[in-house]
Formats: C-alpha cells, structure tokens, sequence
C-alpha cells in the first residue's frame, strides 16, 4: 500500500503483506521545487523463510537524491491512502561503483575527440584532404566524411589477448570523398597506430576511381547545393504551389524539399537525385516533417563536379509527367490539361500539430496515469563491472563499441573464460519500399550508408533506466571536422520479473528469479530511431535484438488515384490500393520491411568450428534410420505407429546460406568438433532467429544485388579479413555495378573445422496502420545464441537460489535490508 502525504514533504510507505519478492516503490515531487527532488522509497517484504516484516520510512526532502531525470509527473491530486505511524528512517543503498579505472590499451572501443582530431591533421598535411570545414566544403572539395575505429586483424587481436603477441594498437579508418580529383571518387584509408609511437601511418585500402564519386551518399554537401539549383524553379512553381498547397511557399519555410528518395537512379555513374516537396512548417535545426509528403518532385542530374551543369527534369505533379520544364508543368497546370489538388485552406497549420507527439490535451488521463510506472532499483548496486568499453557480469565478459557507418557491435564475448565469439555486429539495415508515386515508387535503403552510428545521446527517463550507466560513443561530424562524443551506450542488468527457471514440485520447490544484463544503444537515421541490444543471460544465452520506432515513411495519399480501384463501387482502402493503407488526411503508408544483418563471428571455445544443421523431420519411421542405419528397411515392431518425428544430422561442407522456414524447422548451430561435453557431443552454440521474416524480393528487382545478404537469414562463410562486411557501403548507389554482393562470399569454399562466420538476417515486414501515426511503437526482431551441448548440464547452479528441499534444507537469493533508491 502506498501513502503519499499532500504536504509534499515527506512520504510514507508501508507494506502489510505479500509475496516472496516483493518490491515496491513510490515517488513523491516535493512540493514547490518545480521540476525538483525525486525520492524514492523501496522496501523488500518476506523472505523464502517467510518472516514478515514491516518497513515504513520518513524521508525528509534531501538534495543527495536528486535526479535529473525528465518526465516527472506533476504533484498527483490523488488522496492521501493511509499515513505511516511509526515512521523510521530509510538509508539511501550502497552504491556499488561499477567503474574500474584502466590504462589498458582497448582495440574495439570508439574513438576518441583527440584521435579523430589527429587522423583529420595528418590526412590534411599530407594533402590527402582539404582544410575546408562547414558551407567551404563543395563538391570539388576533397573532404573527409567518416573517421572509424578500424578493427585489427583477429589474428593479430587473439596473439595479443591469447598468446604472446604484441599489442596491435588501435587504427582508424577515413573516407574521404575526393570531389577534387579527376575522375572524382571516394577513397578508403587505414590510418595509425593511433596510440602508440608518433608518426602514423596512412594505407590506402582502395584503389583510386575504384568506388566513384557519383555513388556517395546524399550529403549536405550536395543537397545545400541542389537548394541554390532549385531557387529559379521554386519562383517559377511559385502559382502552382499556392493554389495547391494551401498557400505554401517556398521561403518561408513551409515548403521543402526532402532529398531522400532512395538510390539517385538505377546507374551508378550517373547521378539523378529525385526530390519530392513537403509541407514543413516551423521546423528547426534541419528536422522534417515527413508525414506530409505532397506530390510534386522532380529530379536534379548532379552528376557533374561543376554545378552550373546540373540540369532540372522530371517534373511531376501528382504522377503527372514527366514535364521536361517547371515551365511545362506550370503551363498544363494552367491549361487544365492534368488532374489537380486542392488542400483545403488552413490544412497547412495543421500539420505541426500533428507531428509533434506531446500528450493529447484533449483526452483525460487514464485512470492512475498519474502514479508512476514501476521501476528496478539496486539494493547493493550494479553487479556489472565497467572497464573503459570492456564489460563484465556474472561470468560474462566482452567489450562494446559503435561503429559510424555500421553501428553497434560486441568483441570478444566470453562466458565463464570460455570463448562464445569473437564479433557479434551490425552491418546494415535494409527497406524496401512499395508506393503508387512518382516520388517514392523506387525507396530503399541501405543504412549503413547514411551512418547508422550517428549516436546522440539518450532520452533521459526513456532509454536507460535510471539505475543504468551509460558510456561513450563517437563519431565524426564531417562539417565541423569535429568529432561528436555522447554517453549513448546504455548498460543495466534488467530485472526479468520472473523465472529463468522453476520447478514446484510436492514436496520441494525451487528456481531462480531472472534478471539479465542488457547493453542498449540507440540513434536515429533520418525518420526511423533503431536500438539495438545486447542482453547477456545467466545461463549463458545471449540475445541480439532490434528495435524500430520513430516516424514511418509516408507517400501522398492521391484520392482520386486513377490507377486504384473503382472508388464508386468500392470506397475502402483496401480495394483501392496495393500498397497500404491511408493513414491520415493526405498520408499513406507505404509498405517496407526492416532487415537487419549482422556479423556474427562465433568462435566455439577457439575460432575452428563447423556448421552443423539439424532436421527437425517428421515422417516414415523407417526414414529416422536410413541415414544411421541403411540395414533396417522396415519399421522396428516395437512402433506402435507408422510415423514419428526424427532428427537429421548434417555438417554443412561448404559455404551455405539458410532460411527460416516455419515448415521445415531446423537448429543451426556452430560447434567445435575438437571439444565434447560429458557425454559426446560437440560443444556448440545454437543460432535461433527470432524472425518469421525473410527476404522476399524477387531477385529481379533492381536493389537484389546490393542486398543479396537478406536472402538468407543465417548464411555461414569461412572467416577472411578480406570479407569483414555483409556489403559494401556504397552498392545502393551502383546497382548495375555492385562490388560487394554477398553471393560472392558464398563461393563454395570449405567449412568444416575453420574459422566461421554466419550472417545473421532478421527482420519484418511493416504494413503501416493507422496505429503508425504520428509514431510506430517498437517493432522487434533479433537472434538468440544459445549454449547448445556446450556445458554438460544446466549452467546456472552457481548462483544463490530459491530452494526448499525436501530434507528441511532452505536456500535463498542474497539477503538485503531495504533502503533508499540511489541513482
Ligand atoms: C532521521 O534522520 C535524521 C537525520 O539523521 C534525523 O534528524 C531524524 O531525527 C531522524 N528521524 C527519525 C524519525 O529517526
Ligand atoms: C570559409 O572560408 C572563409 C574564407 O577563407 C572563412 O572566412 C570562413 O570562416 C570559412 N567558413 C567556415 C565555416 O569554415
Ligand atoms: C546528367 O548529367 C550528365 C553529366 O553532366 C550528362 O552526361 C547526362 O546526359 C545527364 N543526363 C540527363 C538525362 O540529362
Ligand atoms: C466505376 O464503376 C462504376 C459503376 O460500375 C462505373 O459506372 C464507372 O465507369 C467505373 N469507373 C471507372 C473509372 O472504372
Ligand atoms: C502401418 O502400416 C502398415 C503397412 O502399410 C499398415 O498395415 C498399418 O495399418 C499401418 N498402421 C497404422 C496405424 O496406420
Ligand atoms: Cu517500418
């Protein structure tokens, strides 16, 4: 029961009786300081030996909890319950620093301010880039757009951690887009060592011309350009655009052009970026509203280095087109000769409202909204240990870092000192799009292009729990030339509110309460926000997940679309229009999925593993022995029925890749032929994909070769330094032309007994709802890495349990006595 006193000043808290684990919390804004002291009182009731207790407590407002935490709900109207009448002071819990200095060398973690400030110095005095920064930098400049943490090569990395080689030092990679150089490119360089000795050294790891300039991303380098080209046609549109558009222009801002409609074209060698206009009213800071997308887009030809050049085509209004001219277009506008829209007047001030997602003012809160959600504390603080990015908890051990272009990944992971694997990374997200528009008919995207690390921060109250920690991350901010460090990597053990396992039984009872610990890492490219996580179990399991929220992509909602159903016999979305659904007044949700790929470098106890799938069958009892036992050809008698469900065994001998397949369910597991558990069986680990999704694409489409890795949903390679990525960055934008097609990593070499690599893909498919406007709530998918013959029994008997034996024996969880959240 929770009593909260009006005066604002104290609380009291008071738990009669319960459960086993009980844990309860109440909060209390002190009255009068606005935004002010957060207290949170907890308690702990009962133990396995069920002795009861009662704790009340009398806190007075106290500085030394103070949180900075967002959010705070607003002092409740809510009536005072019940007032404590013995009150006894709580203390504020232990705190547990998680920290441990080091002066270790790290290999994996970001890099640092200092580091990519000196790669960018030495790569200017070499006159490898210009000294150029901000609105200097053109596309004739040669300018460096991405500074990364360059992994060393494993061999070296397992010398250095497990055997007696040296230190490999950390090393950077830089892309720099050579706008300056004839013909134009974008070149690669490994750069260090960066923390050793004092000259680096600069490797250039692609040839010149081999990726060119024209399949770079869409930077603001060019677009802010492509706006200057733009201004001429904007005063020509001018009339068309007001009618349409609810008087919208241009210059004040509520017009816009959004740059991003997937690959500039279908050939890598020319450059023809499409933009469609939107309504955009009163944002800042480069933000966009993209839930308002309006039908009229264009394409520029930026494919020469001299701006003057670029032409103007393409114009479409409301899939009307092409018109060579916004003369042209304007023309038949004014004629009569096309279709036209009408926003009604005043839709224009309707669209910020929509898009900002605050509370709903004009629905009354739910029944106790106004008492705050649940939450973990630590009564004797973390159990994890924070070195630099190496982390550890209850056995587990790895190191964390982000990556730029590429995002999250975890090095080095070890349960109980045993190796599980070397690299567990993202590579790229993936999404295709379906729409019936001109502007947006050809989106999809590959992420990892556009920089999936741009990591800023968390939303405090929102991603991290407050008994978190969070830790660097970094990137490289091209136009300051700076780099941008952020605590962005969230680490908390998670209470998992329930068994990991249990067993009541009679005459005895037992289990464990699950928690686990979770390494999250969230950032947002361009409308969607993706987390990734890392959750670290007490058995030895280790899930990946992904998480998309944020704003979907939206296309034009056309009503009189000629090309959909007949909307005088059929007036439902669904008879009109086959890809997607109408989700707002102008807006359609366009049909996509989210693909995620990993790396997935799992070394079994040492990196010599194999791949072995098996079977889950079912069928003819005499086909469960004609692989093991071709002798028996008929059913053994001792069957009472003709079929049964079997296992096949198969040790895949040669690169393969694999898909989930609901009917045909199978184990794929990396093990270690070399080592076996008690009772013969290869140690290994399970790979389970928690997925239904797979690629669907049908290989003919344009994007398949760039993204061919999606195919599968665990794809097993043998390891080279040469293949230390799913793609190559830059495939999205030279389609006819790929380089890194995952199929040529699949080129029939041996895997039996060498250093693997899976790929793992998971995802879904999105048909937005309604429900996705103005925010898609979390979608998730990811992959389970699951102890698989790998110990010889259960691994979590070295914990202190629940347990009340039949012999009288009584075991419990470490005891603690209550006391004051300390975050
Ligand atoms: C609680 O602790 C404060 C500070 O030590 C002390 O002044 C106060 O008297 C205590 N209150 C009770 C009820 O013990
Ligand atoms: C651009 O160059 C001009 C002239 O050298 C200089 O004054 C200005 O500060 C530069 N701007 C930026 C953003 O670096
Ligand atoms: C696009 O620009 C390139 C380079 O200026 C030019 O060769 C090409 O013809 C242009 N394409 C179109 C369709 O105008
Ligand atoms: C739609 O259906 C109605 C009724 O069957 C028909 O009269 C009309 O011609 C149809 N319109 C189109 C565009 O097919
Ligand atoms: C099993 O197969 C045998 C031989 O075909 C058949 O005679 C028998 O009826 C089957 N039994 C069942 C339970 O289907
Ligand atoms: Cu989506």
């Amino acid at each position: 029961m929770i009593s909260v006193d009006e005066g604002g000043t104290k609380t009291g808290i008071r738990f009669r009786d319960g459960c086993f684990f009980l844990f309860a919390g109440a909060f209390l804004l002190a009255a009068g300081v606005v935004g002010g002291i957060l207290i949170g009182i907890y308690a702990y009731h009962g133990g396995p030996s069920g002795n009861k207790m009662q704790v009340e407590c009398l806190v007075q407002s106290s500085n030394s909890v103070n949180k900075q935490t967002t959010a705070v709900p607003q002092q409740t109207t809510q009536k005072p319950i019940n007032h404590p009448t013995n009150p006894t002071n709580c203390s504020v819990c232990n705190k547990r620093d998680p920290f441990i200095s080091s002066i270790d060398y790290e290999l994996f973690a970001p890099l640092t301010g200092k580091e990519m400030q000196r790669v960018r110095s030495e790569l200017i005095s070499r006159g490898i880039i210009d000294n150029t920064l901000g609105s200097n930098i053109t596309v004739q400049s040669n300018y460096l757009t991405t500074i990364d943490i360059h992994t060393p090569n494993k061999a070296d990395v397992l010398k250095y951690k497990y055997g007696n080689g040296v230190y490999p030092g950390r090393h950077a990679t830089a892309t720099v887009y050579r706008g300056g150089v004839l013909p134009p490119d974008i070149m690669e360089y490994v750069i260090g060592p960066l923390d050793k000795g004092d000259s680096l050294q600069i490797t250039p790891v692609t040839m010149p011309g081999e990726n060119a300039f024209t399949v770079r991303n869409i930077d603001d380098v060019e677009v802010n350009t492509i706006f200057k080209v733009l201004r001429p046609i904007e005063a020509v549109l001018l009339p068309l655009v007001r009618e349409s558009f609810d008087n919208a222009d241009f210059q004040s801002g509520d017009l816009h052009w959004l740059p991003h409609q997937g690959p500039p074209g279908l050939n890598g060698k020319i450059r023809e970026v499409k933009l469609q206009v939107h309504l955009n009213p009163g944002m800042k800071d480069g933000d966009e509203h993209t839930l308002d997308m309006l039908p009229l887009a264009l394409i520029v030809n930026t494919t020469s280095q001299n701006s003057n050049d670029w032409n103007i085509y393409n114009f479409h209004y409301l899939n009307q087109g092409p018109f060579a001219t916004a003369q042209d277009l304007l023309q038949a506008y004014n004629r009569g000769t096309i279709r036209k829209l009408k926003l009604p007047s005043g839709y224009r001030d309707t669209v910020a409202k929509r898009y900002y997602t605050g509370r709903d003012d004009s629905k009354p809160l739910r029944a106790n909204a106004n008492i705050p959600s649940p939450r973990t504390y630590e009564p004797k603080g973390p159990r994890y240990t924070i070195k630099g990015h190496t982390i550890g908890w209850m056995g587990w051990s790895f190191e964390v870092t982000t990556r730029m272009m590429r995002g999250p990944a975890i090095f080095d992971v070890k349960f109980k000192n045993q190796r599980v694997s070397y690299e567990i990374a993202l590579n790229d997200i993936v999404l295709i799009y379906g729409s019936d528009s001109f502007e947006r008919e050809n989106m999809f995207y590959t992420d990892a292009l556009y920089g999936i690390g741009s990591y800023s921060g968390t939303i405090p109250g929102v991603d991290c729990p407050e008994h978190g920690n969070l830790i660097d991350t970094s990137y490289y901010d091209f136009s300051t030339g700076k780099a941008v460090t952020t605590k962005s990597i969230c680490i908390f053990e998670s209470d998992g509110e329930g068994p990991l396992w249990r067993h009541k039984a009679n005459g005895y009872q037992s289990g464990l309460r699950d928690s686990c610990l979770i390494v999250r890492i969230g950032s947002r490219i361009g409308n969607y926000d993706y987390f990734v996580e890392f959750h670290f179990k007490l058995d030895g399991n280790l899930a990946t997940k992904v998480k998309a929220t944020g704003l979907i992509a939206t296309s034009f909602w056309d009503k009189d679309n000629p090309n959909h159903g007949n909307l005088s016999t059929d007036d439902s979305p669904e008879a009109r229009d086959p890809f997607g659904f109408r989700v707002g007044d102008y807006s359609h949700g366009m049909i996509h999925d989210h693909m995620f790929g990993f790396k997935v470098d799992l070394d079994v106890l040492d990196p010599m593993n194999s791949f072995e799938v098996i079977h889950f069958k079912s069928g003819e009892v005499v086909d469960a022995f004609k692989k093991m036992k071709p002798s028996i050809k008929t059913k053994p008698k001792y069957f009472r029925y003709n079929h049964t469900r079997y296992l096949e065994y198969e040790t895949v001998q040669t690169e393969s890749g694999f898909r989930v397949n609901p009917m045909a369910p199978k184990y794929m597991t990396v093990v270690n032929e070399n080592h076996r558990n008690k009772w013969g069986a290869k140690r290994g680990y399970a790979i389970v994909p928690m997925t239904s999704a797979t690629q669907t694409m049908v290989d003919a489409h344009p994007a398949m070769n760039a993204i061919s890795f999606s195919k599968y949903n665990c794809a097993v390679t043998k390891r080279k330094e040469s293949e230390p990525y799913l793609n190559s960055l830059f495939d999205a934008h030279r389609m006819e032309n790929t380089k890194g097609d995952f199929s040529r990593l699949l080129d029939g070499e041996n895997i039996v007994n060498e250093d693997l690599v899976t790929w793992v893909t998971v995802g879904v498919v999105h048909i937005p709802s309604s429900e996705d406007m103005p925010m898609t709530i979390a979608i998730e998918s990811g992959f389970v890495l699951k102890p698989f013959n790998f110990f010889d029994t259960t691994e979590v008997y070295d914990q202190l349990q629940v347990y009340n034996g039949q012999d009288g024996d009584v075991q419990h969880p470490p005891a603690f006595t209550p006391c004051l959240e300390n975050n």
